[in-house]
């Protein structure tokens, strides 16, 4: 008989599981527990319960906020039309406050609405942040989750708070909107002298591509040694079975060395948490103290200056 395990096409269908009991001060779960098939060949088939709580209540409606005043801010530069809002939704945008305006409040009109959508979106992640503290501790987790996803707000509050604060101007910061914040994307990056010269960038694609790699190294690992009880994955950490054996030994045998069940995770967390970390302290150099890394590039000898054809290249703000 073919062994099944987690990962085969049979799905377990077992009675609905409302969790392990929560402490006395916790509310009670939300939504009665249903399966989904469909959801069951990509994840856990059950849905619910949902634990909302204050924060999570918080965080919905300061996100609602934020997503109305930007949709109605879109709505309205196409005129309150919404074949053309649909049309145009991905070049549409809510822009922050122009230069004139400094780190003054603008009226709505000018960058207000920015800024209060900035403000219900902010607060939003960090009421988020803040509950996923509390569930962790509530359920006697470490706080892996809170830390790692501290880490992003950390690169999301560098672009739309801590740098324009810096550069003394909301102006500074990113415009929501699809095809806007990627054209503010190349725009810093061309006023700034390429972002490919700024090392903190491009240890951020070190992380971000080391992320995809350990990815898929660890997948694949785990789906190649389930059929071995590999995808037990706590049970194998702390009592290594042949599925652990297995895969330490593939890839001791492929590259000489191996991670541990534990440390492959350590792996993963790091990789993943350092690319929005050095991504930020990127970001917050930027025009702050280096304003071309072109030619900070040239001047710290890693990049090339190009033949003085014309006379040497000076920066034009110095
Ligand atoms: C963005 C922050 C956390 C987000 C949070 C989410 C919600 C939504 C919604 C209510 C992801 C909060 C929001 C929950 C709620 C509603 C509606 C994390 C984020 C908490 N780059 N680049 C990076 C590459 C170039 C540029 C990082 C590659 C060009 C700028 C990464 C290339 C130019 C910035 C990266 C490339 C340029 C970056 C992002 C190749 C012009 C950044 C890491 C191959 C296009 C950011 C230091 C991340 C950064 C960044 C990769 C090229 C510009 C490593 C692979 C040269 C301006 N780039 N890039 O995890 O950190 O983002 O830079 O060409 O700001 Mg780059």
């Amino acid at each position: 008989m073919e062994y099944q395990f987690i990962f085969t096409r049979v799905q377990p269908h077992p009675p609905s599981y409302p969790g392990v009991p929560l402490p006395r001060d916790n509310q009670a779960r939300v939504g009665k527990p249903m399966h989904s098939r469909l959801l069951g060949l990509f994840a856990d088939a059950q849905i619910g319960p949902f634990y909302l709580g204050w924060l999570g209540l918080l965080s919905v409606a300061c996100g609602f906020i934020a997503f109305e005043i930007i949709g109605l801010n879109m709505l309205a530069s196409v005129n309150w039309n919404v074949v053309e809002f649909i049309r145009l939704l991905p070049w549409l945008a809510l822009e922050p406050p122009g230069p004139q305006w400094g780190l003054r409040i603008p009226p709505l009109n000018q960058g207000g609405w920015w800024l209060m959508a900035g403000f219900f979106l902010t607060a939003s992640v960090l009421l988020w942040l803040a509950r996923t503290w509390r569930r962790a501790d509530q359920l006697g987790l470490g706080q892996h989750t809170f830390w790692a996803f501290a880490a992003a707000i950390w690169l999301f509050l560098v672009l739309g708070f801590l740098r324009p604060l810096w550069m003394g101007s909301w102006s500074e910061a990113v415009p929501f909107g699809i095809f806007p914040h990627l054209d503010w994307t190349a725009a810093f990056s061309i006023r700034y002298g390429n972002l490919f010269y700024n090392p903190f960038h491009a240890l951020s694609i070190v992380f971000l591509y080391g992320s995809v790699l350990l990815f898929a190294m660890h997948g694949a690992t785990i789906l190649a040694v389930a059929r071995f009880g590999g995808e037990r994955e706590v049970d194998q950490a702390m009592d290594r079975g042949t599925a652990a054996e297995r895969a330490g030994i593939f890839w001791r045998w492929t590259m000489g060395f191996n991670a541990t069940y534990e440390s492959i995770h350590r792996w993963a967390w790091w990789f993943a948490v350092l690319t929005p970390l050095t991504g930020g302290i990127g970001i917050l150099l930027t025009g702050t103290v280096v304003d071309n890394w072109y030619l900070w590039a040239i001047e710290k000898r890693f990049a090339p200056a190009y033949p003085a054809v014309w006379g040497p290249i000076i920066d034009p703000t110095r």
